[in-house]
């Protein structure tokens, strides 16, 4: 032990005791921690398990992952500058836009454009898709910033993507065909969630791979490989406030959650309560309401992928009644009912319905 002498005041020393072997030890273990697998890396390592020209969709990732950080940072400084609050616009949905969504989604789009690896780009925040680049194989869907409600008030958002192979050929104008694909066509899919730790979650048909960004080194890093979801689960997400407008189905299924003692857990991101759920088992349930007879979430930016990311998991995600990766979009920002989560809960909820 040493003994230091620290300054408390103009005339005052105290005397403090550092375990100086001790804190040696600390920062060498430190120093010698292996940092773990950057996301670049894993791609890199993994490129062979995907059946398209490989380094196309590493490249799709990687840009991405890179718009993902500009908007983490963004979302970082949302406090200190004049990025919250509502644009005065509104988005495909006639919903209010809001100054990080707007911005969002030029990241994404920017990044994607540059990237030259997609042709086309559907996103919550455009009417139509964006042609991006015949020469790109791949359609991208994304919601670049989804939760918008919570973004003024510091609680988890996230960013949603799908990727798609085009069906007509390179250097053709883009088809309806490339753009209304089938959930189950995707070829990879993932969520960011910017939350106590800003999270990259994303599968290419081979299991579900997170990793958590570090900041100091801005580098997404392994963190949590192979996610399964837990086939069963106690917390059920809702917002019970529209109850008065549920099916008589899903109001018995509310009752059976109470009776059985579940918990209760509503973010109001979609993102954040799915990425709870994947990690310690639930169900999450937007249903028809009268508001939304058909659903409020979006088929083909918010449930497709999370759909397949629950089924890679080993969880599982219907409308109610049928598999979402098999409906058939007719239009872009077309609504469906959701139900997605622990595989037996949503069987569950699904045998009320
Ligand atoms: P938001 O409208 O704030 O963007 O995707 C839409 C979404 O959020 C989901 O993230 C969230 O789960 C849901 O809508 C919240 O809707 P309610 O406020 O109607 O519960």
């Amino acid at each position: 032990m040493h003994s230091v002498r620290l300054k408390a005041g103009p005339n005052l020393t105290i005397p403090v005791q550092t375990p100086f072997s001790m804190t040696n030890f600390m920062e060498a273990s430190r120093i010698a921690l292996p940092i773990g697998t950057a996301l670049d890396r894993f791609i890199k390592n993994n490129q062979d398990q995907f059946q398209y020209a490989t380094g196309e969709l590493s490249q799709l990732l990687r840009d991405i992952a890179l718009a993902s950080k500009v908007v983490n940072r963004e979302i970082n400084k949302a406090g200190l500058i004049d990025i919250m609050g509502a644009m005065g616009s509104q988005n495909s949905g006639g919903e209010q836009q809001q100054k990080l969504d707007v911005l969002a989604n030029i990241r994404f789009t920017r990044a994607l454009t540059k990237g030259g690896e997609a042709c086309a780009l559907i996103s919550e925040e455009s009417e139509s898709y964006l042609d991006l680049n015949n020469q790109g194989n791949y359609v991208i869907a994304i919601d670049p910033l989804d939760g918008s409600s919570n973004i003024d008030v510091n609680v988890s958002i996230g960013t949603i993507f799908s990727v798609y192979h085009r069906k007509s050929e390179v250097g053709q104008p883009i088809q309806e065909a490339d753009i209304l694909q089938y959930g189950s066509e995707q070829v990879a899919a993932g969520y960011i969630l910017y939350g106590s730790s800003t999270m990259l979650v994303y599968t290419t048909g081979h299991g579900v791979n997170g990793f958590t960004y570090e900041s100091t080194l801005g580098e997404y890093v392994l963190s949590h490989l192979n996610m399964r979801m837990p086939e069963d689960g106690v917390i059920y997400s809702i917002n019970e406030g529209s109850a008065n407008s549920f099916s008589p189905a899903v109001k018995s299924y509310l009752e059976f959650c109470k009776d059985e003692n579940y918990t209760a857990r509503y973010i109001g991101s979609l993102v954040a309560d799915f990425h709870r759920n994947l990690l310690k088992g639930g169900i999450y349930i937007y249903p028809a309401t009268a508001k939304n007879p058909n659903g409020k979430l979006r088929l083909m930016y918010e449930c497709n992928a999370l759909a397949y990311l629950a089924e890679q998991a080993g969880g599982k995600a219907t409308d109610g009644k049928n598999r979402i990766l098999d409906i058939k979009p007719k239009d872009l920002h077309q609504r469906t009912a959701f139900y997605v989560g622990s595989k037996n809960m949503v069987e569950k909820a699904e045998s009320f319905i």
